[in-house]
């Protein structure tokens, strides 16, 4: 049995031992909740619940669902279960319209925020020994300071250079032997993009670990990624409403997501019914906090689709997993009656071409009015340096792609292909699909 930190104990605890926690901890935060949150109440009242019918964890699913729109109705402040001398910091998540959902934390919310990432990084096999550049965004985006903080809980040196200053990044990598780079998985890719441009060699680097997440990726993704650093990639899952980064994490066998179920309760339903599916079926996952003090949240709808592993995974941890997040439900397109999503299409021309990683979806509207979608797909440099002036090849190489995403997704996709450096490049979150449908 390898030796584990402390902190990494409650990941292997016995399964019965798990459940009376999550139950004990979840009657207390719906109480606190019920006490300190009229929302709560009223939203109680609104569906005919009475609460001292919640006895149990088995009770929950008579509860309400918590969504997105409920806590941007409330901002900032209307969910908030404790005094605002408690709070200590405050992060949002940016969301594409209106006002931002902005999350009030506790001292003791941070504490548990960093005590899990800190077991990711535990999970991924880093020690006091790593050093760790943190390449999220710091700021209201939780992915700087919350890998920040669990880095540092971890006993890791932290270089934290946040988004952006590619140079930079590389240049540190290589004179302070940085074991550890933790970014999104499409900035790691203008990462290694500028990296190639400046003949950078990722041989004279120590780098050993790659820490992505807060965008879905592929596997074809990460395969990628290894081949061109030799680096081994992690996923790490997780969102501002709950914590942050380190809801999940991805063991050394990297068979999906373990998530720390003695903080964060998880449930998948059917988007539609509502209803609780059970282990093994996709639908969205929806998360009680069992610990929050400042903005506990009960049963709230992620719109992530993923599904629960049971089945026990090799490492020996007993929390349970998820599968990687292929999706969320805000993300899936219906093109002519066929669902698509963005990582269908990073697939497949992956699988075409592994250097194919820079691409966007275009949504617009024919002039019938039915919906259409074209992929721009960039070329590689070596692509175009081999195609370039070759009309003839490239259409071929054109065509061989539109092919493939009509074989394997089911519809016809506008197939373009552009030179290298066209597709916009993101420091944080990538913009995969433009939507154009309502200009
Ligand atoms: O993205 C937190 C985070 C930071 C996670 C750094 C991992 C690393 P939000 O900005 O609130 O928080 O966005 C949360 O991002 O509901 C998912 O849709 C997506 N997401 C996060 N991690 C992953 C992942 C952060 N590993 C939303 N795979 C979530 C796929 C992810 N999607």
């Amino acid at each position: 049995m390898p030796k584990y930190s402390m902190i990494s104990a409650p990941d292997f605890m016995p399964v019965n031992r798990l459940r009376e926690i999550q139950n004990q901890k979840f009657i207390n935060v719906f109480q606190r909740t019920y006490q300190n949150v009229p929302w709560y109440r009223e939203l109680l009242a609104k569906n005919n619940v009475d609460p001292n019918s919640i006895r149990s964890l088995a009770d929950i699913s008579k509860l309400p669902f918590i969504k997105k729109t409920d806590l941007r109705d409330t901002y900032p402040n209307g969910m908030l279960a404790t005094s605002m001398d408690k709070i200590v910091r405050y992060h949002a998540s940016s969301g594409t319209t209106g006002k931002p959902i902005v999350v009030p934390y506790t001292r003791e919310d941070l504490d548990v925020w960093a005590e899990c990432v800190s077991r990711c990084l535990t999970a991924f096999g880093l020690d006091e020994s790593d050093v760790l550049q943190v390449g999220y965004g710091y700021g209201l985006f939780t992915g700087g300071l919350g890998l920040h903080d669990g880095g540092q809980r971890r006993g890791c040196t932290i270089v934290p250079v946040s988004g952006g200053n590619t140079e930079r990044h590389l240049m540190f990598f290589r004179d302070l032997k940085v074991t550890a780079i933790a970014c999104t998985p499409s900035y790691f890719l203008h990462i290694i993009d500028v990296a190639q441009k400046i003949g950078f060699d990722w041989k004279e680097t120590k780098l050993k670990f790659g820490i992505f997440g807060a965008e879905p990726w592929t596997e074809e993704m990460r395969q990628f990624i290894e081949a061109q650093t030799g680096i081994r990639a992690y996923d790490i899952y997780g969102l501002t409403e709950i914590s942050g980064p380190g809801v999940g994490g991805e063991c050394s066998c990297r068979a999906g997501v373990h998530i720390f179920e003695d903080h964060f309760y998880p449930e998948i339903v059917d988007p539609d019914t509502l209803q609780p599916l059970p282990d093994g079926e996709s639908g969205e996952l929806v998360f009680t906090t069992l610990d929050k003090i400042g903005m506990p949240v009960i049963r709230y709808r992620t719109r992530d689709i993923t599904k629960i592993i049971a089945e026990p995974c090799p490492c020996g941890r007993t929390i349970r997993r998820i599968g990687r997040i292929s999706h969320r439900s805000d993300d899936m397109m219906i093109i002519r009656g066929v669902n698509v999503f963005p990582s269908q299409v990073e697939s497949v021309l992956l699988a075409v071409d592994p250097g194919l990683v820079n691409y966007q979806i275009y949504l617009s509207k024919n002039p019938d009015g039915l919906d259409a979608i074209e992929v721009k797909v960039e070329l590689t440099r070596e692509k175009f340096a081999e195609l370039g002036d070759n009309v003839a090849n490239l259409e071929k190489f054109r065509r061989q792609i539109a092919e493939k995403l009509k074989s394997t997704v089911g519809i016809n996709f506008k197939t373009t292909l552009v030179e290298p450096d066209v597709i916009p490049r993101s420091q944080g979150k990538m913009q995969r699909i433009v939507d154009e449908r309502n200009k």
